[in-house]
């Protein structure tokens, strides 16, 4: 027996259904087929000189501070460090198209656009050396903590900035993630409530081709990850993450476009991580040395050098003044990170709750007798200075 025949069916029969059309017209929100690029093309003509300069000193500085960050690994001054060797260009770019009043919302990955945005280089690299806390004062500086857990930063960051909206003021969020973190459940549901409240907020995808050793092939089936803005009524934009010059320009028209209550943009950046995913990685185990290599002629740093040298912007003083200020940065650097932080173990209970348990006061009070028992066996302790 089929629907039809059951007795009274015809009352459910659907009528003629309305004439459909989409809530959004999709084409305009397409990305470009082709990575949109400035450097060595008929745009960088438009590109002020100054903000090129800006742009290669910033791209040498950060290039030493990965390679300083990770020899700081090797001494076991830092517990870890994803290095953004390769994609320099995107955490440049990330940190200054943002205004003082703005806010960033970097991943593991990004300690490098927290220093361009103007964070202290020692201070970016608390969390990573295994000390407590953020290591900064989120709020002072407008950067969220640097977040491990994938994709988690950005419905912080489309909260932050919805708020910011309601109340009237003029703050644009910049969330940045990997390719890998574009899967996550985190990642739907910011860019879906984004896109309904228009939320003034800037998606940046580092798609660095891994997510630590699974390629994009297997993350996604998606044409591009900037494809995925479509579905859910932003544009996706997609630029060559290695251009400096052009991810600076895709990410200044999206903030503009957000700040102007155009609502929120999804900008896929393609790089490529040069490094392994973190010190503790050996990405020898999954991809060829010829991938790497042919990553190495597309590099950041190259790119915006071989254009100022052709436009006869850079000469070769410029390029060692540049060099040397990123030296006097590392030494700096690793001068204060191989002091030892003077850390009290009676710390451990502070900041955990506003009003501690009765188990932790205990744990405490069984803690602060056996300092004051090491105290007097070896005369001083070490980490008492302050109990
Ligand atoms: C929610 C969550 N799941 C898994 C992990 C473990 N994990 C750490 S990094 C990573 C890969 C992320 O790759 P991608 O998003 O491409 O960022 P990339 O490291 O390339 O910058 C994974 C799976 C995590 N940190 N958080
Ligand atoms: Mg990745």
């Amino acid at each position: 027996m089929t629907v039809q025949e059951l007795p009274g069916a015809a009352a459910y029969r659907p009528t003629p259904p309305p004439a459909w059309k989409p809530l959004t017209d999709p084409a305009p929100l397409l990305p470009d087929p082709e990575p949109y690029r400035v450097l060595g093309t008929d745009a960088v003509a438009d590109v002020d000189p100054e903000l090129l300069l800006r742009l290669h000193a910033e791209l040498v500085r950060g290039r030493r501070y990965n390679a300083q960050a990770t020899a700081l690994t090797k001494q076991g001054r830092l517990a870890v460090y994803p290095s953004s060797t390769g994609q320099e260009a995107c955490e440049i770019a990330a940190a200054l198209v943002l205004e003082e009043r703005d806010w960033l919302f970097p991943s593991y990955r990004d300690t490098l656009a927290a220093v361009a945005r103007g964070l202290d280089p020692v201070e970016a690299l608390t969390l990573l050396r295994g000390d407590r806390h953020t290591g900064y004062d989120p709020r002072e500086h407008r950067i969220a903590p640097l977040c491990t857990p994938l994709a988690t930063q950005l419905p912080h960051a489309v909260g932050l900035a919805h708020a910011a909206r309601l109340k009237g003021d003029d703050v644009v969020a910049l969330a940045m993630v990997g390719d890998g973190g574009t899967s996550e459940g985190d990642f739907h549901e910011a860019l879906n409530f984004a896109a309904v409240w228009r939320a003034p907020v800037v998606f940046l995808v580092q798609n660095n081709g891994f997510a630590i050793s699974v390629p994009l092939a297997k993350q996604t089936a998606a044409p591009s990850l900037a494809h995925k803005a479509v579905g859910y009524g932003m544009p996706g934009r997609l630029v060559d993450g290695n251009d400096a010059a052009a991810v600076h320009q895709v990410l200044s028209e999206a903030v503009e476009r957000a700040r102007s209550g155009g609502g929120p943009t999804l900008v896929e950046a393609v790089t490529y991580r040069m490094d392994a995913h973190t010190n503790a990685d050996d990405a020898t185990r999954y991809r060829g040395d010829s991938e790497v290599e042919a990553w190495r002629d597309h590099d950041p740093v190259q790119l915006m050098e071989r254009e100022l040298t052709a436009r006869g912007l850079l000469d070769d003083e410029g390029a060692e003044a540049a060099r040397a200020a990123a030296e006097r940065m590392a030494a700096a650097l690793r001068e204060r990170m191989n002091v030892d932080p003077v850390l009290d173990p009676m710390d451990l209970f502070t900041h955990v709750y506003a009003e501690q348990t009765a188990q932790l006061r205990e744990q405490a009070a069984r803690l602060r007798e056996e300092l004051a028992a090491e105290n007097d066996e070896h005369g001083t302790h070490d980490g008492g200075a302050a109990r």
